[in-house]
Formats: structure tokens, C-alpha cells, sequence
């Protein structure tokens, strides 16, 4: 009863700095950002200064950004709802705050970055990507974070090393943790070390120019381009550097289905149901998938094998 009064007493505050930030950078638009007075919460206050950050021009996207209303309202994480459209509402009372991320295994300086200090390990950037489901409904979201290899450099991999594990918030009053115990939570991901290293590999802090809200994988969640969303880990409390392939919460539940590369490719069917083509989540079109979901400039080289290619 205590716990749960805190937890939603806090979320409110959080919803109440938002709310301050948003209206400082109408004025941020216009003149220099006047340096924010810090009452209570100097970590949230001092946000107004990272978003929006600078939209990369390296990465263009042929295809209108999703409204964020309708991006939103659409989510996949499954521990709070199985339901698409009931995410938003139920992860509202996410603790955002304390937050850290604990970076352990093969590496020479394992260490835990504060969702502070990560926001301010190099410079925020905004960048639009595409963004393919494995469901076959797509978006294109500006988000905002910096490449996962900025990070990576900083606790510096051994020579050993060859693939990173992501691991979500483990939070039983999550709602959907409650609904399906059977699942094997917290979420868990991975990729190849190079796949990490890449520099579309990125690790978002924000969307549409704000830090991110809980639906979307507050406050820090991984985005892979070139591969299917479940790859897209959210919440991300632990990354572990490993020698050794693990296992991925969709593989391991369903290995035909949702292996553990999950590159886009229109050309190798899901098991029931075919990868050719995308549905845009806002005006419901129709539109050809592209191999690496458009990213094979960047990508293609990684898979000499070609995209399905699991190994
Ligand atoms: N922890 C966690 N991460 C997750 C998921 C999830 O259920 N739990 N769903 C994945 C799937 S299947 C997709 S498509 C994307 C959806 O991201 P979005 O809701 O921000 O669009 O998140 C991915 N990351
Ligand atoms: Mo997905």
C-alpha cells in the first residue's frame, strides 16, 4: 500500500517535470536556452538542455515520419500488456528514476552508468529510422540516443569477446509479468559483437525530441534498424559481454519463429505468414520490405552468408 502510493506519487512528479521541460523548449526554439532553475530534481531539469538534440543527416528515411500519436498508442512489451493498444496506458507508472545500467563480463572496465551519466557520455543525436516489426507493421520515429559503441569503448571489450546480452527490468508490478508467469522474464536479447559495434546500433534515451515515455522502453532501449523489433530490447538494466552465443527471450521461447539473427529480409517467409511486404502503422499502406529494412549500405557486409543466414 505504502510502496504502491510512492511509486505513483513519484510518477506524477516525473509527468510534472515533463510537462515544465516541454514548455522551456517552445522558448528554447527562438533565443538561447536560459540555464533551467533546479528546485528539487536536478537530473530531470537539466533534460532541457539534451532534447531535442541534432538530427543526423546521415541517415534519411524516404517514407513521412509516423505521427506520435500513433506510434505511441502502438506498442510491443510485454510486460505490461499483450495488447497493443493498452501499453501506453498501463506503463504510465513506470519508476523512471533512480536508473542505472550495469555493464559486466569481458571487458576491462566493467562499471554502472546512471541514465545521467549515460545521456551525457557523448553528445545526444536524433536519428529517423525505419522500423520494421517481425509482425509486419513498420514506422519511421525520430529517435534520440547515441551508438551503443560509444558505450562499449568506454568499459572496452576483450580480445575474447565476441557477443553483447541486454537484459530488460525485471519489475513484478508490471502488469503483464503478472498475467503470463509462464514466460521466462525478464526480457532478454543479444547480438553479435560486431553487430553492437556497428554504428547504426543505437542506444536511445528519446523519441520525437523528448526522453522517451515508458511505452516505448524508458528510459533507455536498444534500436536495430536492420532487424526485426523484438531485437529492440527496452529497459535495458544489464549488458553483459560475452564469449560465448546466448539465448534471446523470442528464441528460446519459439526458435522456428524468432531466431537469434532477425535481419530483415522479405525474402525468407515467417513460418505463417510472408515477410514481402510492411503495413506503414498510420495510413495503413502497403509498401515493399526492403533487405536489411533499407540498411544494407551499412549491414550487408556483416552477413556473407546473406540476411537469414544463422551463422
Ligand atoms: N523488454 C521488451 N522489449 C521489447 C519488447 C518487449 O515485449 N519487451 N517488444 C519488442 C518488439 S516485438 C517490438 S516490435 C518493439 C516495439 O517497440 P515500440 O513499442 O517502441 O514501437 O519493442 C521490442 N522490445
Ligand atoms: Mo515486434
Amino acid at each position: 500500500m505504502t510502496s504502491e502510493a510512492v511509486f505513483l506519487r513519484r510518477r506524477e512528479l516525473v509527468r510534472n517535470l515533463g510537462l515544465a521541460a516541454g514548455s522551456l523548449l517552445v522558448g528554447c526554439r527562438e533565443t538561447p536556452a536560459p540555464r533551467p532553475v533546479s528546485v528539487t530534481a536536478p537530473s530531470a531539469t537539466t533534460e532541457v538542455s539534451l532534447y531535442p538534440a541534432r538530427r543526423s543527416r546521415r541517415y534519411r528515411v524516404d517514407r513521412a515520419l509516423t505521427p506520435p500519436e500513433v506510434a505511441s498508442r502502438y506498442n510491443n512489451f510485454y510486460e505490461i500488456s499483450t495488447d497493443k493498444d493498452d501499453v501506453w496506458r498501463l506503463a504510465e507508472a513506470m519508476p523512471l528514476r533512480p536508473w542505472g545500467v550495469e555493464v559486466v563480463g569481458s571487458v576491462h572496465a566493467p562499471r554502472t552508468f546512471s541514465i545521467d551519466e549515460l545521456e551525457r557520455l557523448v553528445s545526444l543525436e536524433e536519428r529517423v529510422y525505419r522500423f520494421r516489426c517481425v509482425e509486419a507493421w513498420a514506422m519511421v520515429v525520430p529517435w534520440t540516443g547515441l551508438p551503443l559503441r560509444a558505450l562499449l569503448d568506454r568499459v572496452r571489450p576483450l580480445g575474447s569477446a565476441h557477443y553483447v546480452r541486454f537484459v530488460t527490468v525485471h519489475d513484478t508490478r508490471m502488469p503483464g509479468i503478472r498475467n503470463q508467469p509462464h514466460y521466462p522474464w525478464p526480457y532478454f536479447e543479444a547480438l553479435r559483437l560486431d553487430e553492437a559495434m556497428n554504428e547504426l546500433t543505437l542506444l536511445a534515451t528519446g523519441i520525437y525530441g523528448r526522453p522517451l515515455p515508458p511505452q516505448h522502453g524508458a528510459p533507455v532501449r536498444l534500436v536495430v534498424p536492420w532487424k526485426y523489433g523484438f531485437k529492440s530490447i527496452k529497459s535495458i538494466v544489464r549488458i553483459e559481454v560475452l564469449e560465448e552465443r546466448p539465448s534471446t527471450f523470442w528464441s528460446q521461447l519459439q526458435p522456428a519463429e524468432y531466431g537469434f539473427v532477425g535481419n530483415v529480409d522479405p525474402a525468407t517467409p515467417h513460418p505463417r505468414w510472408s515477410q514481402a511486404e510492411e503495413r506503414m502503422i498510420d495510413t495503413g499502406a502497403r509498401v515493399p520490405t526492403q533487405p536489411y529494412n533499407g540498411y544494407g549500405e551499412w549491414v550487408a557486409s556483416l552477413y556473407p552468408g546473406g540476411a537469414s543466414a544463422t551463422r
